[in-house]
């Protein structure tokens, strides 16, 4: 479906050929495959894909298979076209340049943006693949809860671990590398998970599995010993702001519109809100909708994340993946318990 609804659209902007090279994400789009080398050409009749001896044989129901030649050139002179599309976002200098050589009299135009609003609606298969997902992503967590208060785990990469084996177990990869920060460690919204002994303190989560081809995202937060008054206000403030704004969803509202209340709804602790509200989920953890330029659309599937870090001290970042089906809004992640979770110290 979504391959017939691209081929129409380069028939209405009247390009002859589409080409994308790995590592492209909009390769896996299509093809369902992440290949270690591939082109894929696709015009108004027929796509193929060039793929390498190297990976695994196989058939694409409307796509022909190709060997893949080690030039760029040798896969693509048989191709005739004069405007051609491209993704500016991942073409590299050097195979641009390359292809300005094969087809010396093309045109080349980006097609980044149409591929990027194609992938943000999500079929029902995609949702059911990021569904199944955010089923593993939760299952992880309510288990760490279970394995944390038996006091085996000791530091941050063996609660990464933990939940990294749970979730692939379950079958599934991982969508990025997992983040889990302790005490001050939760104060650096992208901490890399290291050997640091857990302390008192909040412990910050943020992870996602991956399931054929689809990712989730979710981050939720643990107290590590007794929270202070004010760690539990900080704690019930988010929780509650996040939680309006999962109920504001509403079609064609611009997602900034969120991002906006939200900072209002945070108060002084507002400038310690230091990135975006979310971002879109699909085979890429970030992609389509993007909450700075984008409207909410029906299909759509995107996270809402607000977070407050207090540099040096401690920072707290609530985050579910959702799906708006037009009308209603699914939080996927809904499982995995959001009241705060004190655990006693290990
Ligand atoms: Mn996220």
């Amino acid at each position: 479906m979504s391959l017939e609804t691209f081929k129409s659209y380069l028939l209405s902007e009247r390009i002859d050929l589409a080409i994308l090279i790995s590592p492209d994400s909009n390769i896996t789009y299509f093809t369902s495959l992440v290949p270690t080398q591939a082109i894929l050409t696709i015009s108004k009749n027929s796509a193929k894909l060039h793929l390498s001896l190297l990976d695994k044989k196989t058939k694409i129901k409307d796509i022909e298979i190709k060997e893949l030649s080690k030039k760029l050139e040798d896969n693509l002179t048989s191709y005739k076209a004069k405007k051609i599309g491209i993704n500016k976002e991942v073409l590299t200098v050097k195979d641009y340049e390359k292809l300005n050589e094969i087809f010396p009299k093309a045109s080349f135009v980006d097609i980044k943006s149409k591929l990027s609003e194609l992938r943000s609606r999500k079929s029902e298969e995609n949702l059911e693949k990021i569904t199944k997902a955010c089923r593993i992503t939760t299952t992880a967590f309510n288990l760490l809860i279970q394995e944390l208060t038996k006091g085996n785990l000791k530091t941050e990469q063996e609660v990464a671990f933990y939940l990294e084996k749970e979730i692939k177990n379950r079958g599934a990869e991982l969508a990025f590398p997992t983040i889990v920060g302790t005490g001050r460690n939760s104060a650096v919204p992208h901490h890399i998970t290291s050997t640091a002994k857990l302390q008192k303190g909040f412990l910050q989560l943020d992870f996602g599995a991956k399931w054929q081809n689809y990712c989730s995202d979710m981050s939720r937060v643990l107290y590590l010993g007794k929270p202070n008054k004010e760690e539990l206000k900080i704690y019930q403030l988010l929780l509650g702001v996040q939680e309006r704004a999962i109920e504001q969803v509403r079609a064609e509202k611009p997602y900034k519109e969120i991002d906006t209340k939200v900072r209002k709804q945070l108060g002084k602790y507002a400038k310690y809100f230091i990135h975006g509200l979310g971002h879109g989920v699909g085979i890429d953890i970030h992609e389509a909708p993007v909450y700075s330029q984008d409207r909410i659309q029906s299909g759509q599937i995107f996270t809402i994340e607000p977070g407050i870090y207090l540099p040096n001290k401690f920072g707290l970042r609530i985050e579910d993946t959702l799906y708006f089906d037009g009308i209603k809004t699914t939080n996927l992640t809904n499982s995995a318990t959001k009241s705060l979770k004190t655990i006693r110290r290990p």
